[in-house]
């Protein structure tokens, strides 16, 4: 009894020490940075999504110490995806931590990666601050195993992402795993399995108040205005819905434009990622490795992927899409009402890897002359035609056409529809396309080339009702 009394004052201390830590470093902080930008003004909700749906389509990173190790441990392939190695390999935490020792990505150029993301078309960067294995990115105060302590790097990479996302107009997101294999006060002592759902740690409320918490305030103080704080490993045992409406209280109380995905609480749907209902915290749902199969019109949602089988690096996965499976998806993706959030994990050198590079770069030639189409598109209003997406903006509606018809005739499922012209997003000069309307059909006559392969953009402007 004595014991647990105790136990508490102390989760009590910690508790007021971290809100003063945290008042601190909200007082030293300047006002911008504090308030995203949006000093005066108390955003609604649409107002806050506003850039989010806009944007469309992310990067995702997946970097840390298991770079290093890149899906092998001793010498045998570990199963599973690359940052889950430390559990998936049984890894005891004084060995995972070696691999820290050995990460020193030297060929790191901030400014290539956001270079690289913007000119596919990606509007926002989602980068692992940490993840399940603990380690961070950043120069965090409140532990060393992180990039400034427990590598020879010693250069805080969000840091150098936040100065050239600013330089290029991306913006900066952060991935922040609620679940820790490192902290002791977290997982750590399930070691070997650090995933066991059927454990709880009794210190983990600690955790929270004097590690968690205290990193998140380094996070949005410290790397000015974030988009959006990207949770993960919500499933575990010791977390439940009220600490994700607390914490996602806080997340907004350091930024109140900032945007929090439903992983901050119990409110997920497994691996279908969308929340069970409003009564769950969060912004936006979270499909992983998968896309809803219908559109999901008045609900935000994010389908994150990877470009091969895995989100942190590993040597030997070379499963990678194609560039039309890539493209497609993200058509699918915005022709759902969804965002695409698409997966890199950079090796340990620094280096994104050159399939991934090479994906890009092929998709923001796509995106260089059909961006329009993605970009603050909204849900189709025609279904999912046999050949191919449609996504919609104002009065035009965007013809995702994958498959070329071979007699030349594009068929809309669109009833009475007052078509004012049709071209192709590809024809700078804009020239008409006969259409036909008709009963249930509109039909676009098209040249008996597919411009795109993998997806020519027709576009139809339908008249308005002024
Ligand atoms: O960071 C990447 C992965 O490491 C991470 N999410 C992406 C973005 C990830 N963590 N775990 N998984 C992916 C798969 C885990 C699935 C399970 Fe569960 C966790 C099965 C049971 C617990 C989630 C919660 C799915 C069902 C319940």
């Amino acid at each position: 009894m004595a014991r647990e009394e105790g136990r508490k004052w102390m989760v009590i201390g910690a508790t007021v020490v971290s809100l003063l830590v945290a008042l601190f470093i909200l007082s030293s902080c300047s006002k911008e940075t504090q308030i995203g930008g949006t000093k005066d003004k108390v955003l609604t909700q649409d107002e806050r999504m506003d850039w989010w749906r806009e944007a469309r389509f992310g990067m995702f990173i997946h970097w840390g110490p298991y770079a290093v190790p890149a899906g092998t441990y001793k010498g045998e392939r570990v199963g599973g995806t690359g940052e889950w190695i430390m559990n998936n390999g049984k890894i005891p935490v004084e060995e995972y931590e070696k691999f820290a020792g050995q990460f020193d990505p030297i060929g790191f150029r901030a400014d290539e990666w956001v270079r690289l993301a913007r000119n596919a078309g990606m509007k926002y960067i989602v980068i692992t601050s940490k993840h399940h294995d603990g380690f961070c990115l950043w120069d965090s105060r409140v532990t060393e195993w992180d990039i400034m302590d427990a590598t020879p790097f010693k250069r805080d990479i969000l840091k150098e992402l936040a100065e050239a996302c600013k330089k290029h107009g991306v913006k900066l997101c952060f991935y922040h795993s609620i679940m820790d294999w490192h902290h002791p006060d977290a997982q750590a002592p399930f070691y070997p399995n650090y995933n066991d759902g059927s454990k709880s740690n009794p210190n983990f409320d600690r955790y929270v108040d004097t590690y968690l918490k205290l990193q998140l305030a380094e996070l949005l103080t410290n790397y000015g205005p974030i988009g959006v704080l990207w949770f993960d490993g919500e499933w575990i045992r010791d977390w439940t819905e009220p600490k994700g409406k607390d914490l996602y209280a806080y997340v907004r109380s350091l930024q109140p434009s900032i945007l929090v995905n439903n992983r901050v609480g119990k409110g997920r749907k497994g691996m279908e990622g969308l929340s069970a209902s409003d009564e769950y915290a969060g912004d936006f749902g979270t499909p992983e490795q998968q896309v809803p199969p219908e559109g999901l019109p008045g609900v935000d949602w994010e389908t994150c992927m990877t470009m091969n089988d895995t989100w942190g690096y590993k040597s030997y996965d070379d499963n990678w899409k194609s560039v039309e499976e890539l493209i497609r998806t993200l058509a699918d993706v915005a022709s759902k009402g969804g965002n695409f959030l698409l997966n890199v994990g950079p090796m340990p050198e620094g280096l994104i890897p050159p399939a991934s590079e090479e994906r890009l770069k092929a998709m923001g030639e796509w995106m260089a002359v059909n961006g329009e189409s993605i970009h603050g598109a909204t849900a189709s209003i025609i279904g999912r035609p046999d050949w191919g997406r449609c996504t919609v903006r104002g009065n035009k509606l965007y013809l995702h056409v994958f498959n070329w018809p071979a007699d030349g005739t594009l068929e809309v499922p669109m009833a009475k529809a007052e078509v004012e012209k049709a071209y192709l997003l590809a024809d700078k000069k804009r020239t008409n396309l006969p259409v036909t309307a008709g009963g249930e059909t509109v039909t676009v006559s098209l040249a008996s080339q597919a411009p795109d392969p993998v997806d020519s953009v027709v576009v139809l402007v339908l008249k308005t009702n002024e």
